[in-house]
């Protein structure tokens, strides 16, 4: 039971401080000695938070309407070979963001350890308010967090090396192998590539006509039954009542159960490969703040293996 963590404290792919503090406040609340003592993992961990510093360029003007777009391409390069060398080794890949941008780099990372370890196409689960997949020229807001997906598929593309061109064939995920749960604001463009290209989506107004569980079932059976799994969970995914400290909390969601009900769902699939927690920002609504740290460290437990029973 090999548990790979990458801390990830960046916050370039939006324009609100403070989701960079959530790795340390997600730890400093115990989630990792749960899962090293409640769930039994062994955790690998360099105790450090990465907040990629060191990637940010003095200048870095706007391209084709992307906000910041060498500081994030060249942290997700960085986050892409830290979750892949996990990865590679069979280990499941926990990454506690920092803001969605991050994805970039986690799915690519695993998307490539999982081709090349099992020679398999690996699934993306994606539950939030947002579907993120913006192409930067029909982004309403220019911040990156709201296009990963875009660029994961390849329905976004950037030659430069320095803005994403480091990403080639084997970190790309199939837009058939995407699933979205949770969905309640998304942009008109973002609709229309959706409805384009037939992604498997799964809106609030899907969950108040099934059901959770109906909703689930649905989506595991578009994956398919033996294909790897990256569950990618934005925290607004979650009703504010539950998640109201993170950066666009949108009102309508999930209850903290029906978010830890999908989590508990894929991880009994035993497919899950790795898991991103993202947009916790403890900053935003104070008094929120460490009702959302729960939330999110219910949620990691949940997909983890945490059972009620
Ligand atoms: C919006 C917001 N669709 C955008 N996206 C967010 O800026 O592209 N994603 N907040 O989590
Ligand atoms: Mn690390
Ligand atoms: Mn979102
Ligand atoms: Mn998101």
């Amino acid at each position: 039971n090999h548990l790979g963590v990458v801390a990830v404290g960046f916050n370039g792919g939006q324009c609100k401080k403070g989701v960079e503090a959530a790795p340390m406040a997600l730890i400093e609340s115990g989630l990792l000695t749960q899962l090293r003592e409640d769930l039994d993992y062994d955790i690998h961990h360099d105790n450090i938070i990465h907040y990629y510093e060191q990637d940010i360029p003095a200048e870095d003007p706007d391209h084709r309407g992307m906000k910041k777009p060498r500081a994030v391409s060249a942290a997700t390069e960085r986050i892409s070979s830290q979750v892949y060398n996990y990865a590679k080794d069979g280990k499941f890949v926990l990454t506690l963001g920092g803001d969605h941008s991050i994805a970039i780099g986690t799915i690519s990372g695993t998307s490539k350890a999982i081709r090349e370890r099992l020679g398999r196409e690996m699934a993306v689960i994606w539950v939030d308010a947002h579907a993120d997949i913006n192409v930067p020229e029909m982004s309403p807001s220019g911040n990156i967090h709201g296009m990963p997906m875009a660029f994961l598929t390849r329905l976004a593309r950037e030659d430069r090396p320095d803005i994403f061109g480091w990403l080639k064939d084997e970190h790309i995920v199939s837009t058939r192998k995407l699933v979205y749960i949770g969905l309640r604001d998304v942009d008109r463009g973002e609709k229309k590539l959706l409805r384009e290209h037939g992604i498997k989506a799964f809106s609030m107004h899907d969950i108040d006509r099934h059901g959770i569980g109906r909703v689930v079932e649905m989506a595991l059976a578009h994956i398919g039954n033996d294909t790897p799994i990256h569950l990618s969970f934005d925290v607004d995914a979650l009703d504010p009542q539950w998640a109201p400290s993170t950066g666009t909390p949108v009102r309508g969601g999930l209850t903290l159960r029906e978010g830890d009900f999908i989590c508990e769902c894929v991880h009994e699939t035993g497919n899950l490969v790795a898991m991103d927690l993202v947009e916790v920002n403890p900053s935003l609504e104070a008094v929120g703040a460490a009702e959302t740290i729960r939330a999110g460290c219910s949620l990691v437990r949940s997909a983890l293996g945490d059972t009620l029973l």
